[in-house]
């Protein structure tokens, strides 16, 4: 895991070099180099390297996804989203180049990024790039991304048109999970994985996306700034919808419990050690076994 960490560190690095004007690439790569957990990329490569590809021809498209979501990260901390200081451990990219160069330096890693996958996947045919750029918008839209954080902001106001557990859901197959099954997916769109494979990996995908939430939503509960990297408690303080708000720690532990055996039980079958070394941290820091 930290030797595909360091890789991807060193890729992104590499792939965006700072140019005139430099403060706009400056405030891109403050977020985007600070140590995050690099998650969505790792996936990526190594469901790539598990369906026996070179990881090397899945970079372009692993490094785009992490920009994608640094993006986010950078517009969910601006005060008129989440309004958060921190974030990977080091003031937000607001607090630190001022809120519209923040704004732009969100909009330039989404633009970036596809065009990272469409001048890097040297490797790749042509009609590979195209699936991968159209995950890319698929996810990264209105009908996932985006949407899962719009019902947020408005579920933060206590509107709801379905139930809150349905609601709940939605904002985290939407939000979260979106960019773990765009990994996921792009890692085996490269390895040109046949559609089944695709379908099996994507339920994996999906079912770590909320997993992953849960883990979040309980962190957010027991955790420290410290460890974290960014404000706790945030989620009580506001009010927000969470798995931890609406079912109660014990609750969501019990969720977070079953679903994680889910995800070891498709995983299961592909023995990676990356996936396995993920879920054992998750599960560790949880459960505590
Ligand atoms: C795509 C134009 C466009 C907008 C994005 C702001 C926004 C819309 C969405 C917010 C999505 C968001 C912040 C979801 C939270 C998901 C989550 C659990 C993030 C934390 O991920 P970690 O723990 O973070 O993997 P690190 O820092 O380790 O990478």
């Amino acid at each position: 895991m930290k030797n595909l960490i360091s890789l991807v560190d060193k890729k992104l690095d590499e792939y965006m070099p700072i140019t005139y004007p430099e403060d706009i690439f400056k405030a891109m790569k403050y977020t985007l180099m600070l140590p995050g957990k690099r998650l969505r990329p790792v996936m990526c490569l190594e469901t790539a390297r598990m369906l026996g590809c070179d990881i090397e021809k899945a970079m372009p498209a692993a490094c785009a996804i992490e920009m994608l979501h640094v993006q986010s990260l950078i517009h969910d901390d601006l005060p008129c989203m989440d309004n958060d200081d921190f974030r990977r451990g080091k003031p937000s990219n607001h607090k630190v180049f001022g809120e519209a160069n923040a704004v732009l330096a969100g909009d330039a890693l989404l633009t970036f990024a596809p065009q990272l996958i469409i001048e890097k996947s040297k490797d790749l045919s042509e009609p590979t790039v195209l699936k991968l750029v159209h995950e890319f918008t698929k996810w990264g839209g209105a009908y996932a991304l985006i949407a899962g954080q719009v019902v947020d902001i408005e579920s933060e106001g206590g509107k709801y048109v379905k139930s809150p557990e349905e609601t709940l859901d939605f904002i985290h197959m939407n939000k979260t999970a979106a960019l773990f099954r765009l990994a996921i997916r792009s890692g085996a769109i490269v390895a040109g994985a046949e559609e089944d494979e695709l379908e099996n990996l994507d339920e994996f995908a999906g079912k770590f996306g909320l997993l992953f939430q849960i883990y979040d939503d309980i962190m957010d509960e027991i955790s420290s700034f410290e460890e974290l990297g960014k404000t706790v408690g945030k989620d009580k303080n506001s009010g927000k919808l969470t798995y931890v708000s609406l079912y109660g720690l014990e609750e969501a532990k019990n969720k977070f419990h079953s679903l994680i055996q889910e995800c070891y039980d498709i995983i299961g079958k592909y023995n990676s050690k990356i996936f396995t070394e993920i879920l054992n941290k998750l599960r560790d820091r949880i459960l505590g076994v």
